[in-house]
């Protein structure tokens, strides 16, 4: 009988250089707790990955503890990443660009999954997520403009709200997904700045 591989322990961040592409292969990483942050809620735990503008994380399972998931400098691109179970949160936007999340999942967040904390957008399709307390949210405060999709995902069990943000002029669009425990979809935005079909 097959027996499943050991994940591999991520002591340091993995650096994805900017244009290139990094290709798991279907392996599980988990942070080393002691170096990178036992994903728990506490703020400024280090990523598993990080990713510089344009690179792609692709093919990726990350198991517990993930401390502070992915980073992404710029705009990046996630095809197939699975997050078993979220740390403090699963991916940042640390500087303005897009982000394109396609397939994967994301399961028990306590609070966020995709935290967006600078100008940019944000498309997801795909997706599933359950037993989260929001899958998008612009950072607390900030004004800022944030242009967030998603579409053809599953998305269930949510404490809050879909996508949250706290700026005027930040816009929401779901297209195409099947909810179930979902209280709001979305929360903070300005009227006529949502919609969904
Ligand atoms: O405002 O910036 O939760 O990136 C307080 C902090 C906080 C961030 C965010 C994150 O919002 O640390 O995880
Ligand atoms: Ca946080
Ligand atoms: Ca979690
Ligand atoms: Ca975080």
């Amino acid at each position: 009988l097959p027996v499943a591989a050991a994940p591999t322990v991520v002591n340091s961040t993995i650096v994805v250089p900017a244009g290139t592409t990094y290709d798991g292969q279907g392996k599980t990483f988990v942070a080393n707790p002691s170096t990178l942050g036992d994903g728990s809620q506490a703020e400024n735990q280090k990523p598993v990955f990080r990713l510089e503008a344009g690179a792609t994380l692709k093919n990726v399972i990350l198991g517990a503890p993930a401390a502070d998931g992915v980073h992404c400098y710029g705009s990046c691109n996630i095809s197939n990443v699975v997050w078993e179970d979220v740390g403090e949160d699963a991916l940042t936007l640390k500087s303005s660009g897009t982000v394109n999340i396609t397939g994967g999942a994301a399961y028990k967040a306590y609070d966020k999954v995709f935290q967006i904390n600078a100008a940019g957008t944000i498309n997801i399709k795909n997706f599933r997520a359950d037993d989260i307390g929001k899958l998008v949210r612009q950072n607390g405060g900030t004004t800022f403009a944030v242009n967030m999709t998603l579409d053809n995902s599953n998305i269930s069990n949510v404490k809050d709200a879909i996508m949250r943000t706290d700026s005027s002029v930040s816009q929401g669009k779901i297209t195409n997904t099947r909810y179930s425990k979902v209280p709001t979809l979305f929360k903070g935005f300005a009227s006529g700045k949502t919609s969904q079909s």
